[in-house]
């Protein structure tokens, strides 16, 4: 027995009873004064009480086992809310309810009361919190190490249709999920020297930092799904150390001690909410720095017992690198066996080089992070040192492999010469990994072939693949309890843990009450999502409509503006009398993104998005047949309403960009047809559901490299198709922003005359394939079959079978029961 005091029982009773002393005794309220928030506190702090005996056990067994753990290292941690997943976990949901209705409070409050955790900008930080449900769910032993942000994701708000962000305050009304361990918080050196010196006639180096913080952890729960198994998420918090603030206070500067505290926390004040061009800042290279060197002395330390012979760490350990964010954790792993373990540099590389796998999430050569020299060698001066010294080594063995061919040397240096000397955190990483892998089929083909080709010739066995998943936890059965609930009547609850059982979902196609309830539950979700919208926005949505999502970070090589311009076309047609009104099928398009604060065209879009929504909708010419809705701040909590309601999912990256999407497999889980590129997922998803369930279209790959090679010319496309001359026309003549020329003419003239990626050019393909889906939706026995076997097919997509692969062809690790 771990745990003394024995968990509450399953009761409504027993849980009334904790849920009362929570509110009394934790709160310090009575039940007729407390608040909606006091009593969300209050139940979230009841349902941990549920989980606490399983979490010290799993960390108990954890340790006894001495088996392999998973250590997935990541700047992001998407989570969304923890209430109803630690309801669904603890199968407490009944319970609660019941419990709450007798004190006659409604639990769809109080989970609405929850503000989400927004530690992550999309699906990069998305993934992660789905990865690490899965490890806990199927009980393999793991940790997540990240960074608690004091401000999250900002929240989006729009003025006059621009985008405006605000402070999130995820923390200001207290935080029930988290456990800080103040007396826990390891110090983190910065700058400062480094020197050499002899030691048993060995020539070793000591780094003095010239400062440091201290890392605070913060522990999370993160429950398995009925295994009784509840895993470790560890976040780290910035503070000031004792020594620092005393030194300047005892010499009576006490205005500068208080800054130097806030100059030490700001180091996880706020998550940098650029997901696609680094911007090299110091802060951020603190940050990754500071995260990184907190979790490996945390697991050396803290998780392995106290006698640890470190030679053996890969039996241990898995470091996953998620994206370049964390490769600092490479020199950082060296320097503590080299210069603090006492290793001899090869012995040290050797298990370092055993202990990090990579993955790469991304294809754009402006994502990959590189570090100037002179701000690594500034901040982290052993570090570079030691980064440099990988490097020699490696090159010897590309000279040694392709003696004179000093370019090929060059182009593969860790150390990037042009336009000024910098660390390349990709090619770091996928020297020091046991394994590089993509996100996809597609992407690490890509990988291989293109971004890091010269590495996969040097080492074909180091690169892999493994498609990115979903968790059926979050994503199917709590966003979407009622297609949950029939799927389960048809072939029992097994699918939640084993997702491939939706194939047995496939007969029912043919059975009209199956067909008939389903098409019942989408209308429901229809209903269920326009209540939230008005009462979130003010929105009002059709159900009868055909709802076409499209929600995503804004990008340009996301291609909202393709979305946009058939909306542009469509509204045309229309106004212009080319399309009687009766003719066009009614639709809700939906969009929802949140653009990088830099991002000036990105932002730009936002607006015209906004100022196409407001015209359209304002406008009686189309009223009932066409609606443009831009629901601020899209987070996984609006995912989890809009997915499961959706007909239409909207997948239009350009070919060879989108390393792999996730909402495309969130939707298509729902029951949405996908109407796509042949990119990232959406190839497999296609090959899984089948081309008569999917509708494509666009360039492929090997065809967008023709045409850029060809040397392309957008305004080609513009001059010789009517319909994209007219839409482009109306944006640019002021149609959407009261007759200003100028408002758009950014964008307009972007896509003339640069499009980097190629809207022009898929537009009509665009076009024709969205008549192919009227006329789809127009068969609604048809279009039912089709969103069935979208469910039925789309089992792959479970991140417990990412797990799974990740296990089998990257970490060496497996479960332990
Ligand atoms: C880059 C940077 C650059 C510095 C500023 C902060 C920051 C944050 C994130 C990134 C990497 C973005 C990469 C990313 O999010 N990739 C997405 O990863 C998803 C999960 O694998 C995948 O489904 C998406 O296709 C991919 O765009």
């Amino acid at each position: 027995m771990i745990v003394p005091t024995p968990t509450p029982d399953l009761t409504v009773d027993a849980f009334t009873r904790a849920f009362l002393r929570e509110l009394n005794f934790g709160q310090g309220v009575e039940l007729s004064a407390s608040s909606v928030n006091d009593q969300y506190l209050a139940l979230a702090r009841t349902v941990r009480q549920y989980l606490m005996s399983r979490w010290l056990e799993t960390q108990h067994r954890q340790r006894e086992s001495q088996a392999k753990s998973v250590a997935y290292l990541s700047a992001e941690f998407l989570l969304g809310r923890q209430l109803d997943n630690a309801l669904l976990c603890t199968g407490l949901e009944e319970i609660a309810d019941e419990a709450l209705r007798g004190l006659d409070i409604d639990l769809s409050e109080l989970r609405d009361a929850e503000i989400e955790p927004g530690l992550g900008n999309g699906g990069l930080g998305r993934l992660a919190a789905c990865f690490i449900d899965s490890l806990s769910t199927m009980s393999v032993p793991s940790i997540g190490y990240g960074i608690r942000y004091e401000y999250g994701i900002f929240r989006q708000t729009f003025v006059d249709g621009h985008q405006v962000e605000q402070p999130d305050t995820w923390l200001e009304l207290g935080s029930p999920w988290e456990f800080p361990h103040p007396e826990a918080a390891v110090t983190v050196g910065f700058g400062g020297q480094t020197e050499s010196y002899t030691e048993d006639g060995e020539q070793r180096s000591r780094w003095t930092p010239a400062w440091s913080v201290l890392g605070m952890p913060y522990n999370y729960m993160v429950p398995g799904y009925h295994n009784g198994r509840v895993s470790t998420l560890r976040l780290w918090s910035a503070r000031a150390t004792r020594a620092f603030d005393l030194q300047i206070f005892n010499s009576g500067h006490y205005a500068d001690a208080v800054r130097a505290q806030t100059f030490a926390e700001n180091i996880s004040k706020v998550l940098y909410p650029e997901d696609s061009t680094p911007q090299g800042k110091e802060l951020r290279l603190q940050q990754q720095y500071f995260f990184v060197a907190c979790s490996l002395r945390n697991f050396i330390e803290d998780v392995l017992p106290a006698d640890f012979d470190l030679h053996r760490l890969p039996e241990r350990v898995m470091f996953q690198l998620n994206d370049t964010h964390p490769v600092i954790a490479v020199p950082e792993l060296m320097r503590i066996l080299v210069d603090e373990k006492g290793f001899g540099w090869d012995e040290a590389w050797e298990v370092t080089q055993q202990c990090f796998a990579y993955t790469c999430h991304t294809l754009l050569p402006e994502a990959l992070e590189v570090w100037p020299v002179e701000l690594l060698g500034r901040l982290l001066p052993r570090h570079l040192e030691i980064i440099y010294r990988i490097n020699d080594d490696f090159l010897a063995q590309v000279r040694a492999t392709y003696p004179r061919d000093e370019l090929k040397a060059r182009r593969m240096s860790i150390i990037a010469e042009h336009p000024e000397r910098a660390v390349r955190m990709a090619y770091l990483a996928t020297v020091a990994g046991a394994k590089v892998n993509g996100v996809a089929e597609l992407h690490s083909q890509l990988l291989r072939d293109k971004v890091l080709d010269e590495f996969a010739t040097l080492w074909p066995e180091k690169f892999t693949n493994v498609t990115n998943g979903v968790t059926p936890r979050r994503f199917l059965r709590l966003a979407n309890p009622e297609l949950s609930r029939l799927i389960t009547d048809a072939i029992g609850g097994g699918w939640v843990t084993d997702l491939e059982r939706l194939r047995e979902l496939e007969p029912f196609v043919d059975d009209p009450e199956f067909t008939r309830r389903f098409r019942d539950v989408k209308r429901r979700n229809k209903l269920r999502l326009a209540g939230v919208l008005e009462k979130r926005d003010g929105l009002t949505v059709d159900p009868d409509s055909l709802l076409d999502v499209m929600v995503k970070r804004l990008h340009e090589y996301k291609r909202q503006m393709l979305k946009l311009l058939h909306v542009v076309t469509l509204y045309d047609r229309v106004t212009s009398g080319e399309l009687p009104i009766e003719e066009l099928a009614p639709r809700t398009i939906v969009f929802g993104a949140k653009a990088a604060p830099g991002y000036k065209m990105a932002k730009d879009i936002i607006w015209l998005i906004n100022s196409v929504a407001a015209t359209v909708n304002a406008d009686p010419r189309v009223e009932g047949r066409l609606k443009v809705l831009f629901p601020a701040n899209y987070n996984v909590t609006l995912a989890e309403k809009l997915i499961p309601a959706a007909d239409l999912s909207e997948q239009i990256s350009l070919a060879g960009k989108e390393a792999s999407g996730t909402g495309n497999m969130k939707f298509a889980l729902n029951g949405a047809l996908t109407i796509g590129t042949d990119d990232g997922a959406n190839v497999e998803i296609r090959q899984l559901v089948g081309d008569e369930n999917f509708f494509l279209f666009g360039l492929t790959e090997p065809e967008v490299t023709t045409v850029v090679d060809k040397g392309y010319r957008p305004a080609a496309y513009y001059e010789a198709n009517e319909s994209l001359r007219r839409a482009l026309d109306m944006i640019a003549s002021g149609t959407f922003s009261h007759g200003d020329r100028h408002a758009f003419e950014p964008i307009v003239s972007n896509l003339l005359y640069q499009d980097r990626f190629l809207v022009l050019a898929d537009y009509q393909a665009y076009l024709d394939a969205q008549e192919r889906v009227d006329e789809a939706y127009g068969d609604e026995e048809a279009w039912t079959r089709s969103a069935i076997l979208n469910v039925a097919r789309t089992g792959f997509f479970s991140s417990d079978r990412s797990i799974h692969d990740y296990l089998g062809r990257i970490w060496g690790a497996g479960p332990v029961h």
